[in-house]
């Protein structure tokens, strides 16, 4: 099995993919699309000019939920959307909530269409605030069982929500106590921390 990753330094969507494929022990290539390539030679394998894309056996998929719930499909093992229905659920609303309600209206190319007068360092405090001001909301529905974010395991919900509070901290945030706990927490299991992508 050929798999490739189409990635970006810096992108908080493949950080997600990637931390999965680690997760599950899938070995994969990495290929870096340059911001030059995201707008034109990449809109080849991903329209909307995106990161990140997967490529499997020449089957190119695109949108990191997608590609996480196609991974999880195909290899079920180790499990990353709980133990049942319920929990599946929690699983993907949080999941949701980051990709839809967090991450897509700070997206670059959003900001640089929306805000178009803000300079960059401005973007990035804008950005910051927005993700924390979400995160804040999330943290009363998230670790009630147990310090992951749903239940009492590992989850997809885990790497998603530590992703995104990281891109706050690079955004230049405050660090925050509750996420800080879900970070140290998660990073408490070695397959976590192994699988977990480095900056
Ligand atoms: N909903 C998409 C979002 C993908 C996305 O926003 N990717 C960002 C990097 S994290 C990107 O490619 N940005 C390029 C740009 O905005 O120009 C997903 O989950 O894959």
């Amino acid at each position: 099995m050929e798999v490739s990753l189409y990635s970006a330094k810096g992108s908080n969507s493949s950080e997600r993919v990637e931390w999965v494929l680690n997760f599950k022990g899938i070995r994969y290539d990495r290929i870096e699309i340059s911001s030059d390539e995201l707008t034109t030679t990449y809109l080849d394998i991903n329209p909307f000019g995106y990161v990140p894309s997967l490529c499997v056996d020449g089957s190119v998929f695109s949108e990191s939920m997608a590609i996480i719930e196609y991974l999880e499909e195909r290899f079920p093992n180790p499990n990353l959307f709980g133990k049942s229905l319920n929990e599946k659920t929690h699983i993907r609303r949080v999941c949701e909530y980051v990709n839809s309600s967090i991450h897509s209206p700070q997206n670059r190319t959003v900001l640089r269409f929306m805000r178009p007068e803000l300079d960059e360092s401005s973007k990035r405090g804008l950005r910051g605030d927005w993700i924390m001001r979400c995160l804040e909301k999330l943290s009363i529905s998230i670790c009630c069982e147990s310090g992951f974010a749903v239940g009492n395991d590992f989850s997809v919900a885990d790497i998603f929500v530590a992703s995104i509070y990281k891109k706050a901290l690079q955004h230049g945030c405050a660090r925050n106590g509750f996420y800080d706990k879900h970070l140290m927490y998660i990073r408490a299991n070695d397959i976590v921390v192994v699988s977990e992508p480095q900056a």
